[in-house]
């Protein structure tokens, strides 16, 4: 069956009101592929979930809606009215279930369509900020999330140790033979890791928890209105136990480049202060009545942190012939690599000022 049948097809699996109308290819996430549909007179997000990499979808889906009911319930609380512009909603398939896996073995789930949105790959201060205070309000409605903790939807994703094994088990092996080309890399690379396990140390010490983190705080995870309100936090795959400060640190790694994150020229990346104070602000403004002094002192390390871990996932993907990362070309993640790790000199050289940001907004 050609793929618009098939789209058509796994969409009538879901509860949507009416006949199937329109699919299109939405969005650029590097792991799932979303679609929009609309279906009578609403669209939705109909979303193949990737289960080479989500290996339980039924845990992941359990997930998504428990996060889901419990901000919708706070949001309720708090006298939000257009509730579902503010989280995602899951689409039920015809059975009443979480998700749909068609006869191929595909997993698909569709959500609500946010209409009058849109998401930014770049921002401004202010936006910045706007984005700060809704994911630090993001953790503050997670943090009584009522039951068992949530799945590791992928275990030990933001793990460092565990990602620089894996790293160095590709480098090992070698599998795609272009070890020889990117050594230098790779000693910059082992240079930082000691630094960079700090955070799996200081969790063992226990003076470093997990909370309920989003895990993908990129910056075009948030949903702004026409007028650059924020309406919502998306992509909830990954929402899931971890440190905070990898949640921080991702934002800036996104947010906070003057280039892009597969930038071919290494002159337009660098680290945006400005972005990154107005990051800092918004989210301290939520978040310091929750954080330890810990915690507060290792948002900075953070961000450097996730774009080194960033660069080290790249690198590894390379190494490995590209299994992980859609590519759009053949040396696409080796110019990821280095524009992630050009990025991350530029943090090093701006470190002091990036920690009396954080220590300042924290009114430190
Ligand atoms: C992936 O697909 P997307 O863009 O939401 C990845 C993130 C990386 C990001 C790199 C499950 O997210 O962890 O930071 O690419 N998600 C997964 O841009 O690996
Ligand atoms: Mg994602």
């Amino acid at each position: 069956m050609e793929e618009m049948n098939i789209l058509h097809e796994v969409a009538s699996q879901f509860q949507g009101k009416g006949d199937v109308r329109e699919v299109k290819p939405l969005g650029k996430g590097h792991i799932n592929d979303s679609y929009r549909v609309v279906m009578g007179e609403q669209a939705y997000v109909l979303q193949r979930i990737n289960h080479h990499i989500f290996k339980n979808v039924e845990q992941l889906q359990q997930n998504i809606a428990r996060v889901t009911g419990h901000i919708r319930k706070k949001l309720e609380g708090s006298g939000v009215t257009d509730i579902e512009r503010h989280v995602l909603t899951l689409v039920p398939t015809i059975d009443g279930a979480l998700y749909h896996r068609d006869h191929r073995g595909d997993y698909w789930r569709m959500m609500l369509f946010i209409a009058e949105s849109k998401s930014y790959d770049e921002i401004n201060p202010e936006l910045a900020r706007r984005a700060g205070e809704a994911f630090g309000a993001f953790q503050l409605m997670l943090a009584d999330l009522p039951g068992e903790p949530l799945f590791e939807t992928i275990p030990d994703f933001h793990n460092m140790e565990v990602r620089l094994q894996s790293f160095r088990e590709s480098v090992d092996a070698d599998r795609a033979g272009r070890l020889n080309e990117v050594a230098c890399l790779v000693a910059e690379i082992e240079a930082r890791a000691d630094e960079m396990c700090k955070a799996e140390r200081m969790h063992r010490e226990e003076i470093l928890p997990k909370r309920t983190n989003h895990c993908d705080t990129k910056v075009n995870n948030i949903l702004f209105d026409l007028n650059d309100e924020v309406l919502c936090v998306v992509d909830l795959d990954t929402v899931m136990p971890g440190y905070v400060l990898s949640d921080f640190g991702d934002f800036i790694r996104t947010g906070a480049n003057t280039g892009a994150e597969d930038d071919r020229n290494p002159d337009n990346v660098s680290l945006d202060l400005e972005i990154f104070e107005g990051y800092a602000n918004g989210y301290l403004q939520k978040a310091s009545s929750f954080l330890t002094e810990v915690e507060i002192e290792h948002l900075a390390f953070g961000a450097k942190l996730l774009t080194y871990m960033q660069t080290v996932r790249f690198f590894t993907d390379y190494l490995d012939g590209d299994t992980y990362y859609k590519i759009a070309y053949p040396d696409h993640n080796l110019v990821r690599t280095k524009a992630q790790f050009k990025l991350l000199q530029s943090m090093e050289e701006h470190y002091v000022e990036m920690q009396r940001i954080v220590l300042k907004a924290a009114g430190r």
